[in-house]
């Protein structure tokens, strides 16, 4: 039984345009738990791992912020949860070095978005890359939080991240010092796949622009998009069983069902027996309301962009001193003397 506060903590790497998979797998989590008052929530913008693959300084500069308007265009309020960036606040990196040495390289050999994301070019992917989850682990315990909203593709990491709290409690003798922080996965959106192939998840480095709607896209080209999304030819079935085999057609049912809030029972028990030349431009106008919008609020919020550093500021300052005392007990009980006070 853990004796910590309730506390939500979450990120998002800046490596490209937030896409619809970031924003049902993760991002409307993040809004719908900021009714929770039971929480206290801290929403980051995981620059440091970003640099984990090349970067290119002043894109990352940019990005940094529009994942940041993407949150507030999102939903949410940073005054009532702490926003900022991951580098505004060194505990992240002085824990992430400590979690390095208590990590086994066995655990992370396991990881497999490491396998993924390093492909067949292992030997030249950076030791960032592959120590990654040790970085998450100090971004989340840091702060000791409790609850992790993430998708799927990160529910690995978490649970590094628990073995990870565990070690050093027993390893330092220090029972219930980190929680054991929990996962908070929505089931039905918690992996949305590619638009391009129902096999590989949708993701902001996908190549293929194609392959994803952005936060950023306008009406057209999310409607062009959706046109254009792999299907098979069959008509949709009128009950869930008959998508299985067919992930194109789960996809875009999926993801009509998390856009109207809605089941998935529920779209088929409208939609079925309808071929994608009827099914696709249903989608297309339903996305387009739900998204667009917050890609306008994402364009307007960018013109400014000294109000964003200023929210992230505050919100640094905010989660630096939540993060603080934590630190300076880690170095103590490290016997690291004086550690983190330069
Ligand atoms: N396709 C997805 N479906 C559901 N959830 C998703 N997430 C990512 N893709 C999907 C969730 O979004 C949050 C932020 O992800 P991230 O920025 O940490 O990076 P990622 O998980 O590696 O996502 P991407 O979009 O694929 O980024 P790149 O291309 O940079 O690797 C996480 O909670 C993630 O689970």
């Amino acid at each position: 039984m853990t004796t910590h506060a309730p506390r939500v903590f979450s990120g998002m790497q800046p490596t490209g345009n937030l896409t619809l998979g970031n924003y049902l797998g993760a991002l409307r989590n993040f809004v719908a738990l900021q009714d929770d008052e039971a929480f206290e929530r801290l929403y980051c913008v995981v620059d440091l791992h970003a640099i984990t693959v090349a970067q290119d300084p002043a894109t990352l500069s940019r990005t940094t912020r529009e994942v940041a308007a993407a949150y507030i265009a999102s939903g949410l309020d940073p005054k009532r949860s702490i926003l900022f960036n991951q580098s505004r606040v060194t505990a992240h990196a002085e824990l992430g070095w400590i979690f390095t040495c208590v990590a086994r390289m066995g655990w992370l050999n396991r990881m497999t978005q490491f396998k993924e994301k390093a492909g067949k070019n292992r030997e030249n992917a950076s030791v960032g890359l592959f120590s990654y989850p040790t970085l998450m682990a100090a971004d989340i315990l840091a702060y000791r939080a409790t609850h992790v909203p993430v998708g799927e593709d990160q529910k690995q990491h978490l649970e590094l991240t628990r073995d990870i709290a565990a070690k050093f409690n027993n390893d330092f003798q220090v029972p219930d010092f980190f929680p054991q922080p929990e996962p908070l996965i929505q089931k039905e959106t918690a992996r949305i796949m590619s638009l391009r192939n129902g096999a590989n998840k949708m993701s902001k480095s996908d190549p293929s622009d194609m392959s994803r709607i952005n936060l950023t896209d306008d009406a057209d080209l999310i409607a062009q998009k959706i046109r254009k999304a792999k299907t098979d030819p069959e008509p949709l079935p009128s009950e869930a069983e008959g998508l299985e085999g067919r992930p194109e057609a789960l996809n875009l049912v999926g993801i009509f069902a998390a856009l109207s809030g809605v089941s998935v029972a529920d779209v088929l028990a409208e939609h079925g027996g309808q071929g994608f030349g009827a099914f696709k431009p249903a989608l297309a106008d339903l996305t387009v309301e739900r998204i667009a919008p917050i890609g306008e609020e994402m364009r307007r919020l960018m013109e400014t962009p000294d109000e964003i550093d200023a929210i992230l500021a505050d919100g640094a300052e905010r989660a630096g001193a939540l993060a603080r005392p934590v630190l300076r007990e880690v170095y103590e009980t490290l016997g690291l003397n004086g550690g983190g006070t330069a």
